[in-house]
C-alpha cells in the first residue's frame, strides 16, 4: 500500500532516525522555481543532521514515503497536482492521481510507515470569521502519535481559537526555546505557551513519559520560531489586504490557505519566501535532532 524509497526502507530496517516531510508546501505553499530547490535542500539538511528524509506524496495513485529526484520534481513542477488531506487519500489512490499531502495526510501516512517525527512550515488551524472552516490538520493531530515541528500557525488563522482547539484535543504544544507561540512570519503571535523546552533531549523525555502514561495517542506540536521574523508593519498590511482579497474573490474550502500563501508571496517583495525557506530549514534541522534523541 505504501511505496517506501530504498533509503527509507533501509533506515527502517536499521532502526535509524527518519524525518517525514510534507509535500503540499512544495506544490501549493512555495512558488516555482524555488519550491524544488527548497525541497532538495531540506532533504539535505535532514541528512546532514543525522536522519533520513522521507518526503511523502501520492504519484499516479501510489502513496510514496521518500521521493527520488524525479519524483520531487514531479510534485514541484507538474500542473494540476492536487492538495490531499486525509479524506482525499483513498480517492486519489483509487483514481491514480498526483497529490501533495497536507499536514493531516502526511502525519497519517508517516504513522503507517512507523515514522515518529515530522517537519513542516506552519500547521493548518481555525480560520478567522468562518464558522466551521477548521483545518483537518487539527483532528488528525488529535489521533496521530507523531512529533510535528512547525513555526506555529500563520496569522491568516484565528490563532487563539486554534490554540484552544489544540488544548481541547489534548495535543501538547511545546515552545522550543520560547514561551511565545510563534505566528509563522512573526516569532510571537501574541499568545503565551504554558510549556517551553530547551533541548531535543527534553522533548524525548516527554515523548517517552507519554508512552508510560498512555497519553501518546495524540501528536506533540513543537513550535520553533522563525530565525528572523518579517517586518511587523509589512506583515500586518499583507494580512489585512490578503484576507480582504480572499473574501472579495469568494475563495472557500481548501483553496483558502493556498490563496493566502500566494498572496503573501506575490506582495511581500520576496520577504515571505525568504522567511518560509528559513523556517522549513530550521524546522527540518530540529526535527532531525529530535528523531535522533528519541531513537
Ligand atoms: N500553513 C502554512 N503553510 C502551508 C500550509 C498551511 O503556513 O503550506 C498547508 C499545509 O499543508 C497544511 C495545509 O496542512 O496547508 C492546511 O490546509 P487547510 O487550511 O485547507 O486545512
Ligand atoms: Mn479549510
Amino acid at each position: 500500500m505504501l511505496k517506501l524509497s530504498a533509503q527509507v526502507q533501509s533506515a527502517i530496517n536499521q532502526r535509524k532516525p527518519i524525518v517525514a516531510l510534507e509535500s503540499t508546501i512544495i506544490s501549493h505553499g512555495l512558488p516555482r522555481p524555488s519550491n524544488l530547490q527548497v525541497a532538495q535542500e531540506v532533504e539535505e539538511i535532514v541528512r546532514e543532521n543525522g536522519a533520513t528524509p522521507a518526503t511523502i506524496a501520492v504519484l499516479d495513485g501510489v502513496v510514496h514515503v521518500g521521493l527520488d529526484a524525479n519524483q520531487l520534481d514531479q510534485i514541484a513542477n507538474t500542473d494540476g497536482v492536487l492538495k490531499a488531506s486525509i479524506r482525499d487519500l483513498a480517492i486519489v489512490q483509487s483514481q491514480k492521481q498526483n497529490a501533495a499531502t497536507t499536514v493531516s495526510a502526511t502525519a497519517h501516512i508517516a504513522k503507517l510507515a512507523g515514522i515518529k517525527v515530522f517537519a513542516t512550515g506552519g500547521l493548518g488551524g481555525v480560520h478567522r470569521g468562518q464558522n466551521y472552516d477548521e483545518s483537518a490538520d487539527l483532528i488528525a493531530l488529535s489521533n496521530t502519535p507523531i512529533i510535528v515541528v512547525c513555526a506555529g500557525v500563520k496569522s491568516i488563522l484565528d490563532v487563539g481559537a486554534t490554540l484552544e482547539r489544540l488544548e481541547t484535543f489534548a495535543i501538547p504544544v511545546l515552545g522550543y526555546m520560547t514561551n511565545k507561540f510563534p505566528g509563522f512570519y512573526l516569532t510571537d503571535s501574541g499568545f503565551t505557551l504554558d510549556n517551553q523546552v530547551q533541548t531535543a533531549e527534553q522533548i524525548a523525555k516527554i515523548y517517552s513519559a507519554r508512552k508510560d502514561l498512555k497519553t501518546d495517542n495524540t501528536a506533540i506540536v513543537v513550535a520553533n520560531p522563525a530565525p528572523n521574523q518579517m517586518d511587523v508593519s509589512l506583515h500586518n498590511k499583507l494580512l489585512n489586504d490578503g484576507l480582504a482579497a480572499s473574501t472579495k474573490a469568494g475563495i472557500v474550502g481548501k483553496a483558502v490557505t493556498p490563496f493566502l500563501l500566494e498572496y503573501f508571496h506575490s506582495n511581500s517583495g520576496g520577504e515571505s519566501l525568504r522567511i518560509n525557506i528559513e523556517i522549513i530549514k530550521s524546522n527540518s534541522k530540529l526535527a532531525a535532532q529530535i528523531a535522533q534523541a528519541i531513537n
